[in-house]
């Protein structure tokens, strides 16, 4: 099945009564109360309060910091914080980390977050001397740092009374305090609530050292408002690499994210070939990956996604499953899933004769998973995504499956359309009725492009409601192809899932793309150019299409019109920027961003780099330079064709990865705007010049083939090879796409272009003839299909004509669909084209 045939969204639902929701078992409901009655709530937004004689313990200590306390600096000047803690008192003073610091431990304090504390200890020059205490007293001398929680470490209590400050035992889990003061000398507590908390303490004061060794008197009292935080490897195409698997865990710990769930659809070992076991390195790797997650405080979630063939009712199918599970189990996964999305819906034979529906079967299969397995083995929670994953309203099949289930189970659910532009309140409080569950969690169908794969999102994150934590247990993003690209809009997740109504889409996207580009500030804004030509998310009506580049190019097109200079100038810079990407982004921090984005960086350079010279014609256009500005157009042209080399591989749902295999699409379709209106001018002046794309007569297109979103049959027909029509699906044995002249003619020349470029084949038709008729009865064949993107036919004898039509005559490789960019004819044969 091909991605983009699911709907993309449906109708809002309208208003809810339904039963509030309460929050995810693991955090005790009680303790949502408790945070409210406490007022903390109130704070969520980031509540950061400057204070100065509030809490003497913290502003204190004068003597050994150095001056009298002073009034309290506002808090805006702290480093940035992301995600942004739900509340953070800032003192007088501060406390230095560099020099000598006893870091004291219980013996039972988290490996990790000690490790992350020597990290940024050593960054900010400390030397450090390790403690173990198992006692409340210490003979700990000079600045002290504190680590671990109440129950593995006795000597948080007495330190925290000693700043003034709470503890972190009546916060949500994962939540913790990080309190930094003086009482005698400098005095830094880190208590987590639980280890996680523990380990994200560690993260909040490395991003409030913000490189230095200094640190803010300060009292942060923070935990997460959602309990499942993360991405979920779900979609078709390339499955990422274990080193970017391995790279996205580190990132993840930093930004306080727990969740990864491993399903990529074209992993034959998860879907077509679920029963197999693994072997050898694939064991090794798979080791590895949950050893690094675990460090790294994320949950390594494994989904099987055993719906295509699975008989749900089968005692040998749930051994299978259990054997999968218990291979990976030993590797120290405790978390697991079972993925029903995108599969048959009618049941077998065998389960027909068992259950009533497939969401009973369903729910028989999962409900023994959770029994004899999970419950069995001490597990977390089970985990899945039903068959119907998107919408709010009421089904059979929701109902059936909801209140089939075990309640425990986590349930995912996609919002109103497989890819949601707004999740809001009212879907979630109406679909949390229709599952009959308190424990749904968003798969996010964002940044995912395996319906795009020519495509990189750049965007953030938008459009989700600033109080779905009242609703769901959390949000994980299936990310894209590109697993590095997909970082900026992983940490808007971050962002998002930890404090939602504190989250700033563009603010937080901005922090990712900080710690992505590195120090060079000239490198961070070559990023933004690059950015803007990636913005624009097609699911999602009026999403801005590169608007920084689009508002230049408007400027230039009036000044010309105008025939003005100013207002040209800033096209040209950008134009010299974009082309300067490739280079320019070589030096970016993150070389696997570098890596995923290269293809785009590269078309981009030559769209600009061909603009560039459409800019040359013009001024000669202008200056009555036509030689001149025939030899711009033809260079113009060239640069145009490399930028539609197919550079981006692909693979199917056969396992097999393939180099070159689509066009990068990059500028969001502003470069293409431009080069139709430069070609204008050029036709305006010099009609025949070979570089023009070729016009055919005038015509009218239409075709049996569905339409995917915009692309419309008529721009087959709009003289513009940047824009194309787009079926939403396979063609089959008789579809065609006919051509009805507006005038018939004897005709000498008909040219069809497909796919996305000349040179590389792509979604076309590769079987099919193209055939000429004067009555629509009697049909004269012009020539076949066979393969190549473009057909071209001069023809000796002309062929009275008022419809030409192509006829698929065979299937495509692959379920490939089909693209046109132009259908053209002639009454001559042209000169260039
Ligand atoms: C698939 C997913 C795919 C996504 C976007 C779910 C639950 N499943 O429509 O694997 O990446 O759409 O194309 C999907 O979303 N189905």
């Amino acid at each position: 099945m091909t991605p983009d045939q699911r709907p993309t969204s449906s109708p809002r639902p309208t208003d809810s009564t339904g039963p509030a929701s309460t929050p995810r078992a693991t955090g005790p409901r009680s303790d949502l109360t408790r945070r409210r009655a406490l007022g903390l709530a109130a704070a969520a937004g980031g509540g950061v309060v400057a204070a100065s004689a509030a809490a003497p313990a913290l502003a204190a200590g004068t003597a050994a910091g150095g001056g009298t306390p002073g009034p309290a600096t506002p808090a805006k000047e702290l480093p940035p914080v992301h995600p942004v803690p739900q509340k953070v008192t800032v003192f007088d003073g501060n406390v230095s980390l560099a020099g000598k610091v006893s870091v004291i431990v219980g013996k039972d304090t988290d490996d990790s977050a000690l490790a992350a504390l020597r990290e940024v200890l050593e960054d900010a020059g400390a030397s450090i001397s390790l403690i173990t205490a198992t006692s409340e007293k210490t003979t700990a001398q000079g600045t002290r740092i504190h680590l671990g929680t109440s129950e593995d470490n006795p000597t948080l209590a007495p330190n925290l009374e000693a700043l003034g400050a709470k503890g972190a035992d009546d916060l949500e889990a994962e939540g913790y305090v990080l309190a930094a003061g003086r009482s005698k000398s400098a005095l830094v507590v880190l208590a987590g609530r639980d280890a996680a908390g523990s380990f994200y303490a560690v993260q909040t004061l490395r991003l409030l050292l913000a490189g230095t060794s200094r640190l803010r008197q300060v009292e942060v009292r923070d935990w997460p408002l959602m309990q499942i935080r993360g991405s979920i490897e779900g979609f078709y195409g390339i499955p990422w690499s274990h080193q970017a698997r391995l790279d996205h865990f580190p990132f993840y710990g930093r930004r306080k994210l727990n969740t990864y769930i491993y399903t990529p659809k074209d992993d034959l070992l998860l879907r077509s070939k679920w029963r197999d076991l693994y072997e050898g390195e694939a064991l090794e790797d798979m080791a590895e990956l949950v050893e690094t997650a675990t460090k790294n405080h994320v949950h390594f979630t494994y989904a099987l996604s055993p719906g295509n063939d699975i008989t749900y009712g089968s005692d040998a199918d749930f051994a299978a499953t259990v054997k999968k599970f218990d291979q990976v189990r030993d590797l120290g996964v405790t978390s697991f899933y079972i993925a029903l999305d995108d599969i048959p819906t009618e049941l077998g034979e065998e389960d027909a004769a068992q259950f009533d529906s497939l969401a009973a079967a369903q729910a028989h299969y999962l409900n023994r998973l959770q029994d004899e397995y999970v419950k069995a083995n001490d597990l977390e929670p089970l985990q899945t995504v039903p068959t119907e994953y998107w919408g709010s309203g009421p089904s059979d099949y929701k109902t059936a499956f909801g209140t089939g289930i075990d309640p425990d189970i986590r349930v995912q659910w996609t919002g109103e359309g497989v890819f949601s532009p707004q999740v809001t309140v009212d879907s979630a409080s109406k679909a949390e009725e229709s599952y009959h569950s308190e424990h749904l969690y968003v798969w996010d169908n964002f940044p995912v492009n395996d319906g795009r794969r020519d495509r990189i999102f750049l965007n953030p994150l938008e459009g989700r409601a600033d109080t779905l934590h009242e609703h769901f247990d959390g949000f994980t993003s299936n990310p894209m192809i590109e697993p590095y690209a997909s970082l900026p809009a992983l940490a808007n997740y971050a962002d998002y899932c930890w404090n939602p109504p504190a989250y700033e889409a563009e603010d937080s996207f901005a922090d990712a793309l900080d710690e992505l580009a590195g120090d060079d500030r000239q490198v961070r804004r070559a990023l933004d150019v690059f950015v803007d030509l990636n913005v624009n998310w097609p699911y999602r009506d009026g999403s801005p299409k590169a608007p920084a580049l689009a508002a230049d190019v408007e400027a230039y097109r009036k000044a010309y019109e105008a025939g003005t200079q100013g207002g040209r100038a800033d096209l040209r810079t950008r134009l010299n920027r974009i082309t300067e990407l490739p280079r320019a982004l070589e030096a970016m921090a993150s070389q696997g961003f570098v890596d995923d984005t290269k293809s785009w960086m590269t078309a981009a350079s030559q769209w600009a780099q061909g603009i560039k010279e459409q800019d040359r014609m013009l001024t000669a256009l202008e200056e009555g330079g036509l030689k001149k500005a025939s030899r711009a157009a033809a260079s113009a042209k060239a640069n145009f064709r490399a930028a539609t080399a197919a550079t981006v591989p692909d693979q199917g749902d056969d396992g097999v990865y393939e180099e070159d295999q689509i066009t990068p699409s990059v500028g969001d379709g502003v470069f293409e705007v431009f080069i139709a209106w430069a070609w204008a001018q050029l036709r305006d002046v010099l009609p025949d010049d070979p570089s023009l794309p070729f016009v055919g007569l005038p015509a009218t297109a239409s075709t049996t083939l569905d339409q995917y979103q915009d692309h419309a049959p008529a721009l087959m027909v709009d003289g513009d090879e940047s824009t194309m029509f787009w079926s939403s699906r396979a063609p089959k044995k008789g579809d065609t796409i006919t051509l009805e002249l507006t005038n018939p003619s004897d005709l000498r020349f008909v040219q069809l272009k497909m796919a996305k470029s000349d040179e590389t084949a792509g979604d076309q038709v590769y079987a099919g003839v193209v055939e000429a008729s004067a009555d629509q009865e009697t049909w004269t064949k012009i020539g076949t299909l066979a393969g190549d993107p473009v057909f071209t036919k001069e023809l000796a004898q002309p062929v009275r004509a008022g419809w030409v039509r192509v006829t698929v005559t065979g299937k495509n490789p692959g379920g490939k669909w089909v693209q046109v960019r132009e259908f053209a004819v002639s009454d001559e044969v042209p000169s260039g084209g």
